[in-house]
C-alpha cells in the first residue's frame, strides 16, 4: 500500500530527472518556421527554417528517415544560373538568426522513400557541433506544407486566416 502511494511521486521524480537529462543533451538552438516543401514526386524536396543558436554551434549534417540522402545546401546565382552546392559546415553564431529559405540555404532531401503530401510531419535530425567540438543532435518534427507558414523573411506574405494550418490555396 505504501508502495502504491509513493508511485506517483516516484514517477514525478523520474520525469524531472529525464527532463534534466534532456536539457543537458539538447543543444541550445531555437528553431522557428520550419517546413518541408510538399513533394508529389519522390525525386527530392527541401526543408526550410530559421535557426538561432544560444551558443556557438555548427550545423554539420542532417538526417531523416524519409530520404535516402539529406544534405545542407546553399543556392547561389552564378551568371544567370542558380547553382546548389553542399555546405559541409554551416556556422550558427550565438544570437544570430540564420535563415534557411527558398533561393538560399536549405536542407536538401533527395531520394525520398515516398512522396511527401498532406498534413504530415517529417522527423528531421540536425547534426551539430558545439564550441568544444562535441557532437550534438536536435530532433525535429517538421510539417509538410506547400509553402512557408506565416511571415518568412522580408517577403510580403498574405495574411493566413485564423485556424488555417499550412493548407493554403495555391495561386
Ligand atoms: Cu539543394
Amino acid at each position: 500500500m505504501n508502495v502504491l502511494k509513493s508511485l506517483p511521486r516516484l514517477a514525478a521524480c523520474l520525469l524531472v530527472l529525464f527532463a534534466a537529462l534532456a536539457a543537458i543533451a539538447q543543444p541550445r538552438l531555437q528553431v522557428e518556421g520550419a517546413w518541408v516543401r510538399t513533394s508529389p514526386s519522390p525525386t527530392g524536396t527541401a526543408a526550410y527554417m530559421r535557426l538561432t543558436a544560444g551558443e556557438p554551434l555548427t550545423l554539420v549534417g542532417v538526417s531523416t528517415p524519409v530520404a535516402g540522402v539529406a544534405e545542407v545546401h546553399d543556392m547561389k546565382l552564378e551568371g544567370d544560373i542558380m547553382r546548389m552546392r553542399a555546405v559541409p559546415a554551416l556556422e550558427l553564431p550565438a544570437g544570430k538568426t540564420v535563415e534557411l529559405k527558398p533561393g538560399g540555404l536549405h536542407l536538401m532531401l533527395m531520394d525520398l522513400k515516398a512522396p511527401l503530401q498532406g498534413e504530415v510531419r517529417v522527423p528531421v535530425t540536425l547534426l551539430l557541433r558545439d564550441a568544444k567540438g562535441a557532437e550534438r543532435r536536435l530532433e525535429l518534427q517538421v510539417p509538410v506544407a506547400p509553402r512557408a507558414p506565416g511571415i518568412a523573411g522580408g517577403a510580403k506574405v498574405e495574411p493566413v486566416p485564423a485556424g488555417a494550418h499550412g493548407h493554403g490555396h495555391k495561386h
